[in-house]
């Protein structure tokens, strides 16, 4: 074994630059995410850094769920009075998948209705992917597995067209545009 006094002054400079570049690139982002062992509920496909599955990231429930689930309560053009809705923040769960930041997704559900989302919609985690509507998961009968709710009581500048239109239900697909 060389010992540490043998080192050359190169080989020292090449290992400190090794470990900033470590540094620049935590291991975390690019560790292939585990495969679901549950039912896939969605699928992120395009530029996926940190794919589990033919390229893609592929998310059960428990997964999403593992990321961490905030509470949404606001009322929306579907349903009556408030509803309370928990989920996963979509940003987070873009980073999970290794997606840079920026840019655009297309989101498309069961029924292949289909839209683009831009990145500002998620810059932060208020804009969520809705697991639970009051309580009760969402199912494919009821805008589930995954509905895009946005909090349009707490920002009413979400209160129009534009964003009833991105309020995407039976979402089960995301494509990181390019
Ligand atoms: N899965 C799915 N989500 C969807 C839609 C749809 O057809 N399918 N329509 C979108 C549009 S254009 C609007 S304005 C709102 C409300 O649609 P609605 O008024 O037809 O119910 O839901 C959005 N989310
Ligand atoms: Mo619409």
């Amino acid at each position: 074994m060389t010992s540490c006094v043998a080192l050359t002054r190169r080989a020292l400079l090449a290992l400190a630059l090794l470990a900033g570049a470590g540094l620049a690139a935590p291991a975390r982002s690019e560790a292939p995410l585990p495969a679901p062992s549950g039912t896939p509920v969605l699928t992120v496909s395009g530029n996926v850094a940190r794919a589990n599955q033919d390229g893609q990231a592929v998310f059960d429930r428990a997964m999403l769920e593992a990321l961490g689930t905030v509470t949404v309560e606001t009322s929306n053009p579907w349903v009556q009075g408030v509803a309370r809705y928990e989920g996963v923040p979509l940003r987070r769960v873009l980073q999970a998948a290794g997606v840079p930041a920026g840019g655009a997704i297309l989101a498309i559900a069961l029924d292949n209705y289909t839209v683009e989302i831009p990145a500002a919609d998620y810059a932060d985690d208020e804009v969520i992917l809705a697991l639970r509507e009051n309580g009760v998961t969402l199912s494919a009968r009821n805008k589930g597995p995954l509905f895009v709710v946005y909090p349009f009581d707490a920002r009413p500048g979400f209160r129009n067209e534009l964003y009833f239109s991105r309020s995407i239900w039976q979402l089960t697909r995301i494509e990181v545009k390019p």
